[in-house]
Order: C-alpha cells, then structure tokens, then sequence
C-alpha cells in the first residue's frame, strides 16, 4: 500500500526527518512518499502559518489522489486542513495530533502534551476540544523551542523536551506523554528509555492506524460533510484549486 505522508511546512530536512520516522514503522509491504507542499511556511507555529499550511495539504492531498494513494497522514500538530483533507480523499486521512491522542489514551488515562513554542499550545488546546479529549488531556507544555531549533543537532532541544516533559508527568499526574510537533519523532524513543513511560510520536502513531485502517478494508466517509467538495470556480489565487471533475463521485449539486 501507499501511504502519503505530507508535512505540512516547507522544509525539506523536515520532510526527510518525518520520512525516515514513518518509514521506519511502516510494514514491508508499505511505501512512504514524504512530501511537502509547493508554498507556505518553512515552520507551523501560529493561526497564519496554519492557514496557508492547510492550504498546502489540500494541494497534497489532491496529488497524493491522483497518484494512488491509499491513505494520507497530516504531520504537523495543528493538524492543519484535516477535514478538508478528507473531503478531498477516498482513502483515510490522519493528523498525527488526533492520531497521537487515541494512541496515549490507550495506554493511559491521563496524557501531557509537550510542544514547541508556547504561542501553539492554544492550537493543540481546541484540537483537544474538537477532537474530544479533555478528559484525557492533563496539560499542554511549550518549551519555547523553535519547530526549525529541532532540525540543529547543535541546539539543547533534547534536554530542554526532557525536562519540560518530567515537570509535566509529575504536575498533571499523567501517565503518558504526546510529543507535540512532527520534528520531535527522530527524540521518542531515547525520551521513552529516560522517562520511563510511553511517549507517543503522532508520526509512528498515524503512520500505524494509517496502515491499519487500510489493511481492514476502511476508508473516509463520503456520506455527510466528508463528501466530495462542490464543483465550483474558485477565484484569484485560489483558482487553480477549484475542485474540479476529477474529484471522483463529487456531489454537483448542493444537498
Ligand atoms: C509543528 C509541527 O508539527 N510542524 C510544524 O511546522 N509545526 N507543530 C508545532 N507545535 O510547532
């Protein structure tokens, strides 16, 4: 099967990062095609960032579509463009914050989110929200790590997530920890062996339910809000994006 893993920002050392973390988990038989879209932000870490960073994943999607994907993976924590995404897709589409959330709610009853700036935990807050798990979720974290500080293997992030994840097991009494941004995947599993409790890297999680959704036969939904996009002409800078009759089964009518 195919897997389409797309980070959602446009650095490409972190799209190679994110390729090398899914590949890594994915089975023998699964091929991963880490992408990134052809504009926006070099890092997601605010509303604006976001905007143009969902934007991004519709063009991927789109491609992804086109060239067989069985299921794409979002891998940026603000899951950007998510239901947009799956409008746009037959396979399933995962964003490895809500993918991560499932995953530490299966191993504990209580969850801390240890993220990057401290401006982005508002966006991981209303995922939690959105997605439901305010009854799990025992706190989120910002170390004031920049996303692009993870990509230097000069800098002190290791340390700093550490640390910053240790305060937060003990303070929120949580049994697990979410790693809150894609670039962080390459530190789980030496921050698991430190912490001693499981640390739930949304790429490896998305990647895995990804594959499983797919190898029992499940794909997004085309009934109800997840159908197709309506066939109309997008304008201006949009208009190369309209959606278009290739969208295949798409509804033409309002309804
Ligand atoms: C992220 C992420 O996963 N990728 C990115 O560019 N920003 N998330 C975050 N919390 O900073």
């Amino acid at each position: 099967m195919k897997i389409r893993v797309i980070n959602p920002n446009t650095s490409a050392s972190m799209t190679a990062k994110i390729g090398e973390a899914a590949r890594a988990v994915a089975s023998p038989g699964t091929v991963i095609d880490a992408v990134q879209p052809s504009f926006g932000a070099p890092s997601i870490e605010g509303h604006h960032d976001d905007v143009w960073a969902a934007a991004g994943v519709a063009e991927q999607v789109r491609a992804g579509e086109r060239d067989g994907a069985d299921a794409h993976v979002i891998a940026c924590f603000g899951d950007p463009g998510l239901h947009a995404a799956r409008e746009l897709a037959r396979g399933p589409v995962i964003g490895i914050a809500e993918a991560a959330f499932h995953c530490a709610s299966l191993l504990a009853t209580g969850f801390s989110v240890v993220t990057t700036l401290t401006r982005t935990c508002v966006i991981a807050e209303h995922l939690v929200l959105q997605y439901g798990f305010e009854r799990r979720c025992r706190g989120i974290h910002g170390t004031d790590i920049a996303v692009l500080e993870l990509d230097d293997p000069a800098s002190d992030a290791h340390a700093r997530i550490l640390a910053s994840a240790r305060q937060a097991l003990e303070r929120d009494r949580s049994g697990a920890i979410v790693l809150g941004c894609a670039g962080m995947a390459d530190l789980c599993a030496r921050l698991q062996a430190e912490l001693g409790v499981p640390v739930v890297d949304g790429v490896a999680a998305a990647v895995k339910l990804a594959e499983g959704l797919v190898a029992i036969g499940l794909g997004t939904s085309k009934r109800g809000d997840y159908a197709w996009p309506l066939r109309k002409d997008y304008v201006g800078l949009a208009a190369p994006y309209s959606p278009g009759p290739e969208l295949s089964g798409q509804e033409t009518r309002s309804g």
